[in-house]
């Protein structure tokens, strides 16, 4: 499934990793290249256009959070604009207030109606629903036995009815259901080769007999851009609830689908991929992103950094160093932000070389509370310039702190060694980790 897509946008998103700063230049090639492969992919003309141009304003306004490299937050916008042209969160299946539930599945001719409805009543049936199929296709006698056939195969009932009156037909069927306590009518609707009115008509006096909890539109996603189209006309007509992706495991190349909900504004609810029964799966946008673009591991980290840490103080922070000036204050905030972010160890094993430097320095909820009170007690002087702090200045503020002089010292004794190790850092590492150093 959206194989293709995949493997075209790989190159761009390699591309888009490697970026060492967001600037309109930069940014603009592997972002074209990602344009030509969404299209390439078959995904429609203005849905890639406006998707490229949302993704570049979110980058170029966006800014890179610490321990994240530009490549990375790019993969983080790009993911999260996709999942939005995905439909954003996953959309359930609506029910109706009064049992049964009627689900109306419409769509062109051969689409994969007939093959939906009986993967959709053998999943409702897997989830402890009570579902029964009808066919109120009238026009093909062969669509009624079909119907038949599918519904054994799943193992759920099947109405039918030979008569010419499709909303007859429709309404025996939720009679029946209402009879024998089934709580989901599933209604599969006769197909034509290009939308018409009498079609359409049906359809209309259908959804107004039996007001149904959903109606949904079957894409054949093979038939790309055109199932997009057909998809409009049909919004038009009888406003369907939601969209169900139909052979996905043939070798569409899929961006059709992408495009569906962006044109329509209707949630994908399934993905059929298959024809035996249990082919079916729920549509999840994040999931599907994820998987298209193969980054499920990087935006976890991005977002866990993006929480961790406040942005402003590491823009601040990172001028600071640049200038050399890391003052107590600073060695305070990027405390606070470390506790922030977990377990101390965890995160400096994360840092690469830093770990043994700070071998030693302890960093637990007490020692916190006792390293805020000695700051406390220091002028705004001293916390900027510790080396004016002598020993009277040190007896002074051990006795505000209500700490003792050793206290005080080890603490400056740790501030050194942070500034050193800092000035280190931002040395090797400033070019790489805009927005600041890690701790
Ligand atoms: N590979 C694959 N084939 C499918 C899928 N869904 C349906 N088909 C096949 O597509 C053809 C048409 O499917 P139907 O379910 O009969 O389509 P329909 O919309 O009910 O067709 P009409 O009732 O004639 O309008 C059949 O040969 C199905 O086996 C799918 O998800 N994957
Ligand atoms: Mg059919």
């Amino acid at each position: 499934m959206f194989e293709e897509l995949i493997e075209k946008l790989d190159t761009s998103i390699r591309n888009i990793r490697g970026i060492g700063k967001i600037t309109e230049k930069n940014i603009s090639e592997p972002l074209r290249m990602m344009r030509r492969a969404l299209l390439e992919a078959d995904v429609n003309y203005k849905v890639a256009k406006d998707f490229i141009q949302a993704v570049k304003e979110k980058a170029l306004g966006t800014e890179v959070a610490p321990k994240v490299s530009p490549g990375q937050q790019l993969v983080k916008i790009v993911y999260d604009e996709l999942t939005g042209l995905l439909g954003g969160t996953n959309s359930p299946l609506r029910e109706g207030n009064i049992p049964p539930s009627v689900i109306m599945v419409v769509g062109l001719q051969g689409s994969g109606k007939t093959t939906f409805a009986g993967k959709l009543g053998f999943y409702l049936k897997k989830r402890g629903k009570n579902p029964l199929l009808a066919s109120v296709d009238i026009y093909r006698p062969a669509a009624l036995k079909q119907l038949e056939i599918t519904g054994k195969s799943s193992g759920i009932p099947v109405y039918t009815e030979e008569s010419d009156d499709a909303v007859e037909i429709a309404k025996r069927a939720v009679e029946k259901a209402r009879k024998e306590s089934f709580d989901t009518l599933i209604l599969d609707t006769a197909g034509r080769l290009h939308v018409d009115n009498e079609m359409m008509e049906e359809l209309k006096k259908l959804k107004d007999v039996l007001k149904p909890a959903e109606i949904l539109f079957v894409a054949d996603s093979m038939t790309g851009q055109d199932a997009v189209k057909s998809a409009e006309a049909f919004l038009e007509q009888v406003d369907f609830t939601g969209v169900v992706l139909s052979k996905m495991d043939g070798d569409s190349r899929g961006g059709a689908a992408l495009s569906v909900k962006s044109v329509t504004g209707k949630q994908i609810k399934f993905v059929s991929n298959g024809e035996k029964p249990q082919d079916l799966e729920p549509f999840y946008p994040e999931r599907m992103a994820s998987r298209i673009l193969g980054m499920g591991d990087i935006v976890t980290f991005v977002e866990k950094a993006q929480e961790a840490v406040d942005l402003k103080k590491s823009e601040r922070l990172a001028k600071k160093l640049k200038r050399n000036r890391f003052t107590l204050e600073d060695f305070y905030d990027q405390l606070a932000q470390v506790k922030k972010m977990g377990p101390i160890d965890q995160l400096l094993g994360m840092i690469p070389g830093a770990g043994k430097q700070i071998k030693g320095m302890q960093v637990d909820e007490k020692a916190f509370v006792q390293i805020e009170a000695i700051i406390n007690s220091m002028t705004i002087e001293e916390r900027q310039n510790p080396s004016i702090i002598g020993g009277s200045r040190r007896k002074r503020i051990a006795a505000g702190s209500g700490t003792t002089v050793q206290d005080v010292n080890r603490l400056l004794k740790q501030f050194k060694m942070m500034q050193k190790m800092v000035k280190q850092m931002s040395r090797y590492r400033s070019n790489m980790i805009p927005g600041g150093i890690p701790m």
